[in-house]
């Protein structure tokens, strides 16, 4: 048995093994032979199959150890993986979700002595004064609430003024996680620096201390700048160019030339204390843009802070513009893109200004003597104070202070934005506009203090002053205007506006109708496209030439006619034929018929769905997405507007804005533009809405192939008059009324009628000249919200074509009884719009 266990049952080599039928059966019994031929079958049975799963075993071991290879190797190259993830997200991904706040900063530091050395930040002195000062302010951000996000402050630059001491000039940085809200506000960051030294200070001295660094509170100012202008003005930057006027009216050369390039560059400016800095930009060569891509920014500081901007060049300068900063520093920020580009000037040091006099003015008549703002012609500072004592010979006299330009008009609850006025106590705030004014004082002793009061330079002003007889302000036979202005009598209500606000024009009787061959015609009457008498009188020989004023047609060479709407009428009536020119416009090709009634079904303030190519200038104006005003298209490259809607500072980026042109249902616009630049009206005042326009300029003109769904409208002439046979519409996709809350889709038109100008009056009390009213006197049709900038569009049947007569600009309300819509009277301002567009 043993044998057979330890024989049979042997772990045979793979080699040794022997065929089943190779045993001998002579050398045992039968019945041995019988158990050993089955114990030997048996053990040769169970060998083999201990030699089957033996391989199997071995293969399944070799499986095995593959498949851990592939385990190891995934497992080691995961570690990797994971280790590389980690590395990465430290070094990358973790400063890349910290994202940089820069802010510029000015501070002064007072008891110190200015050393000439301080002016080079290579100087030891510098470096010493910096670094000192660098300790202080990182140690107060380090201890303070948003101490995790302070990284660190580089003084850039050290100067002096006439308070003494030393004014300081820094970069501070943080840095802030990307996806947490942003706790480095501007207001945050200075009121540290601000509360630090408010603990400390004394006796009503604006002198406190940040730590022990004595600082003028009252001189700190902080605000959020780009890391570009960071790294631009950071030291070792090679466009920063220092300069210093040492001697007061030498004129230090400025000179910039940016050829194919583009450059991006500072220039600063120092002057000694007591001076100011006068820069004259003789010419300025770049594209315009809206001083996106090309522009001359100038600071009032030594560094680019937005609080401290005093001016911005976007278009090129052809006469020179001169301006002043309010202290001895200025700085000069150049953005030229690729280009030839070029910028020539010079600065000079200015002793301070000191804006004061009293004087006497004679009995005699006439201009005594002339006032102007501070450093005049050049551009007005935001800082300024003046105090004229004007004096006359007698106490029947008053003063009068005739402006080129200017009004002064009642202070109300609003800030005055472009100068502050104090006359015998009374306040006053100015404004520019666009004629003559005269302010009358009815005293002998005056004294008039003016503040500037813009938060950047504005136009400067002058104003000549004379006496008058206060019992009779105008010569014998004169009119006095509103605008103190004195005219002829017989001018009062000719149709022309010689007060310059129509104060001459208004409350006048209708005319009556000198029909007869012997006494001259009124105005109003002639040539005016309506027959007002019956012998036709009134409407012939309208072509002669007469002289120019606002009511007679102007033709291209200067001469002008009687037709008052010569414009594009169909008739040539200039010898020049110049009034038949560029009249491809106001001829709209509706595709389906016109519904000329309102129908119930729809309504805007009482209008009714337009058709597809009814008003085909009309655009609608979209504000980060969304519809916020109207306009109209007068050119392949230009759209009018108002004002207004560009008036505050996100609005006037053109960036923020596209125009949907040849549009009916809001969505489908048959082109949809960008908008390169946007012009509002140097005079626009955002008080009382006068000036009312801006010109949009497209990126690109819309293309020809559109015609039919998108055309420009024709401007009037300025001597446009409407007749019986004008009818206007007003158009757009803005509320239906004032209480509506979804705009509709459909543009939408409501017929309404021009109003005189007193009646205009007689709703709103002073309106300008330069608005005019429309409405219907139930107020149910007129304009709304969301209108504003459309076309107000008028169409005479004689003519056949549509004139922009209008732009949706204000109202009480909207469809109120007796409150009509008010619009840009579009006639007024045709020279304004072609110097640009044309030039
Ligand atoms: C506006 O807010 C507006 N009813 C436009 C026109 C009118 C009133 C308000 C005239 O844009």
């Amino acid at each position: 048995m043993e044998t057979v266990r330890g024989e049979s049952c042997s772990q045979p080599s793979e080699d040794d093994s022997q065929p089943e039928d190779s045993l001998s059966v002579t050398d045992v019994s039968v019945e041995v032979a019988t158990v050993d031929a089955m114990l030997n079958k048996l053990c040769k049975k169970y060998s083999r199959r201990r030699r089957r799963a033996k391989k199997l075993k071995k293969k399944k071991k070799q499986r095995l150890s593959l498949q851990n290879m592939v385990l190891l190797i995934t497992v080691v190259v995961f570690i990797v993986v994971v280790i590389m993830w980690a590395l990465l997200w430290v070094f990358t991904f973790r400063r890349e979700s910290n994202s940089g706040v820069y802010f510029a900063g000015t501070f002064r530091v007072a008891n110190v002595e200015f050393i000439p050395e301080y002016r080079h930040a290579d100087s030891s002195e510098f470096v010493s004064m910096a670094n000192q000062i660098q300790h202080v302010v990182s140690k107060v951000y380090r201890t303070s609430s948003i101490s995790k996000l302070y990284k660190h402050t580089v003084i850039s630059d050290l100067s002096n003024n006439d308070k003494g001491g030393v004014l300081v000039y820094f970069w501070m940085i943080f840095e802030v996680p990307r996806l947490k809200t942003p706790t480095v506000c501007e207001e945050c960051v200075s009121a540290i620096l601000r509360d630090s030294v408010l603990t400390s200070l004394k006796n009503r001295s604006s002198v406190g201390f940040l730590l022990d660094l004595p600082v003028d509170i009252d001189s700190i100012l902080i605000n959020v700048a780009l890391r570009s202008d960071y790294t631009l003005t950071a030291s070792g930057s090679e466009c920063v160019d220092k300069l210093y006027a040492g001697l007061p009216g030498v004129k230090v050369p400025l000179n910039v030339f940016s050829s194919w390039g583009g450059l991006s560059c500072h220039m600063k400016l120092t002057s000694a204390p007591g001076s100011i800095i006068r820069l004259t930009v003789n010419s300025l060569n770049i594209e315009p843009s809206d001083c996106i891509y090309d522009a001359l920014t100038v600071y009032d500081a030594l560094l680019p802070m937005r609080a401290k901007t005093l001016h911005s060049l976007c278009e090129s300068v052809r006469v020179p513009v001169s301006l002043v900063s309010t202290s001895n520093v200025m700085l000069l920020f150049f953005r030229l893109a690729q280009g030839n580009k070029s910028f020539r000037g010079f600065f000079q040091a200015v002793p301070e200004e000191e804006c004061l006099s009293v004087t006497e003015i004679p009995a005699a008549a006439g201009e005594a003597g002339e006032i102007t703002s501070p450093f005049h012609p050049s551009l007005l500072p935001p800082l300024c104070s003046c105090t004229w004592r004007l004096q006359t010979q007698s106490s029947s006299l008053g003063v009068a202070l005739k402006f080129q330009n200017y009004i002064l008009s009642p202070k109300d609850l609003t800030p005055c934005k472009q100068g502050w006025w104090k006359i015998n106590e009374v306040i006053y705030c100015g404004s520019y506009v666009s004629h003559v004014t005269v302010f009358r004082v009815l005293e002998s002793s005056v004294e008039v203090v003016f503040r500037c009061s813009s938060r950047s330079a504005e136009q400067p002003f002058s104003a000549t002053y004379s006496s008058f007889n206060i019992s009779q302000p105008c010569p014998e036979g004169h009119f006095l205007c509103s605008t103190g202005l004195c005219v002829k009598k017989e001018r009062r209500c000719d149709g022309i506006d010689d007060c310059q606000d129509e104060s001459d024009e208004v409350f006048c009787s209708k005319p009556v109708k000198n029909c007869g061959d012997s006494s001259p015609l009124h105005p109003l009457y002639v040539c005016n496209g309506e027959k007002d008498c019956p012998n036709g009188r009134d409407e012939s020989n309208c072509t002669q030439e007469t002289w120019c004023s606002g009511i007679w047609y102007q033709c291209s060479s200067g001469s002008c006619i009687l037709k008052k709407n010569a414009k594009c009428d169909g008739e040539p009536d200039c010898l020049d034929r110049s009034d038949e020119s560029d009249c491809d416009c106001g001829h709209p090709m509706p595709i389906k018929r016109v519904i000329d009634t309102a129908a119930p079904q729809e309504r805007v303030v009482g209008g009714v769905n337009a058709v597809e190519g009814e008003w085909p200038w009309q655009v609608s104006l979209h504000f980060s997405g969304h519809l916020y005003c109207g306009a109209s298209v007068i050119t392949s490259e230009w759209l009018i507007s108002a004002a207004h809607c560009f008036s505050k500072d996100r609005l006037s980026d053109p960036r923020q804005w596209m125009a949907h042109l040849g549009m009916l249902t809001q969505g489908s616009a048959k082109h949809v533009a960008e908008i390169r630049r946007i012009m509002v009206h140097e005079y626009y005042n955002a008080r009382n809405f006068d000036y009312d326009i801006a010109l949009l300029q497209l990126r690109k003109p819309w293309p020809s192939s559109l015609a039919p769904f998108i055309q420009p409208v024709c401007l009037p002439a300025t001597s446009q008059t409407l007749t019986e046979s004008h009818r206007c519409w007003v158009t757009g996709w803005g509320y239906r009324s004032e209480q509506d809350k979804v705009l509709p889709t459909v543009l939408q038109k409501a017929e309404v009628s021009v109003l005189s100008q007193s009646e205009c009056k007689r709703a709103y009390g002073p309106v300008s000249p330069r608005m005019l009213c429309a409405g219907v006197s139930s107020g149910e049709q007129d304009a709304c919200r969301g209108d504003s900038g459309g076309p107000l569009s008028c169409r005479s049947s004689e003519s056949g074509r549509w004139f922009l007569t209008g732009i949706v600009s204000w109202g009480s309300g909207c469809g109120r009884p007796n409150f009509p819509g008010v619009y840009t009277r579009v006639a007024k301002f045709i020279g304004w719009i072609n110097s640009h567009i044309y030039n």
